[in-house]
């Protein structure tokens, strides 16, 4: 007999997505359909901005989402990449595993698949997020992409600048009543990225993974240096071998420190669920122990939706 339900999910903005996935859970439903209930809430909240509406556009002012959704049961996968005039991304996702042959679909073609399959157009930035770009470009100039040699670019990784609402992906792992697991992310990727960057977040192994007989990871933080290790397939592998949710989490955390010592100020995190029901969670140091920007994770259970805080790792501990 399973444990659960239960939700896990990434930051402050976590709790109102584990609610909505909360509901969902209590009422008998999927852990597949309770991670894209979640996932909407925040996709379509213009105050969060860093997914969906509201999220900060790249370089040239247009907003590219990323989002994926992974169903244990079936261990099927959707995922779309650079998104535009889309306010639902994960939906879309799910659209691609559920519709289609296929499990990712970018960019333009992405966008003329989920018109034809119902979503509407959407002008997805808001007075808000239009303002900060245009602060962004006068200070830094419109990169010149087509030329770029990598020097010009200011992607905004700065730590100290990094405010808590600026650059977080909802990541949510969810398990069911039935003992299903599902995960999920979404996300308006970097600030200020260049026009076509994908990320993590839609990479299945990099952004989320969910294994049935195992448990479910996402991740959130530097996509750029996340997907170089498949951190969430990482994580749900340590827990195969044997170690509790949290101890896979802070694991993982080390091993991408271990490869890329170099290139953590903006830092990573990872959220993780087992088939079991128990959860953990572990974020690089630098880039999330600072003021304004804590990593904070949320989790819903019988209990009600709590958010948590840490912990936060580096290499210089065992
Ligand atoms: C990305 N992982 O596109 C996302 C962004 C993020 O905290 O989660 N930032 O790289």
């Amino acid at each position: 007999m399973a444990a659960g339900p239960v939700v896990v999910a990434t930051w402050r903005f976590g709790v109102p997505a584990c609610e909505a996935a909360w509901q969902v859970l209590a009422s008998g439903g999927s852990a597949l359909d309770a991670i894209e209930r979640g996932a909407n809430v925040t996709e379509e909240d213009p105050s969060v901005q860093s997914v969906g509406y509201g999220g900060l556009p790249n370089a040239e002012g247009v907003v590219e989402l990323d989002a994926a959704i992974m169903d244990g049961p079936t261990h099927g996968a959707g995922a779309v990449g650079g998104l535009t005039g889309i306010r639902r991304p994960i939906s879309v996702a799910r659209a691609v595993m559920e519709r289609t042959p296929h499990s990712m679909l970018v960019g333009g073609n992405a966008r003329r698949f989920a018109l034809a399959a119902g979503f509407e157009d959407a002008d997805l930035l808001t007075e808000e997020s239009r303002r900060r770009w245009r602060e962004w470009v006068a200070t830094h100039g419109m990169p010149d992409v087509a030329h770029f040699d990598g020097a010009g670019l200011d992607l905004g990784l700065d730590s100290e600048r990094m405010d808590e609402p600026s650059h977080d992906t909802i990541g949510l792992c969810a398990l069911d009543a039935g003992g299903r697991l599902a995960a999920g992310c979404t996300t308006s990727g970097l600030a200020w990225k260049l026009p076509g960057r994908v990320g993590d977040s839609p990479i299945v192994g990099s952004g989320l993974y969910a294994d049935q007989d195992v448990g479910a990871a996402a991740a959130t933080g530097n996509g750029d240096e996340i997907m170089k290790v498949c951190l969430s397939y990482r994580v749900v592998m340590l827990m195969e071998s044997g170690l509790s949710p949290q101890h896979a989490c802070e694991e993982a955390i080390r091993y991408l420190l271990r490869k890329r010592p170099e290139h953590q100020a903006h830092g990573a995190a990872c959220i993780a669920l087992s088939a079991a029901g128990e959860f953990g969670a572990a974020a690089t140091r630098e880039g999330f122990d600072a003021p304004g920007r804590q990593w904070l994770w949320a989790v819903g259970d019988a209990s009600g939706v709590t958010l948590h805080e840490g912990p936060t790792v580096t290499l210089d501990e065992p």
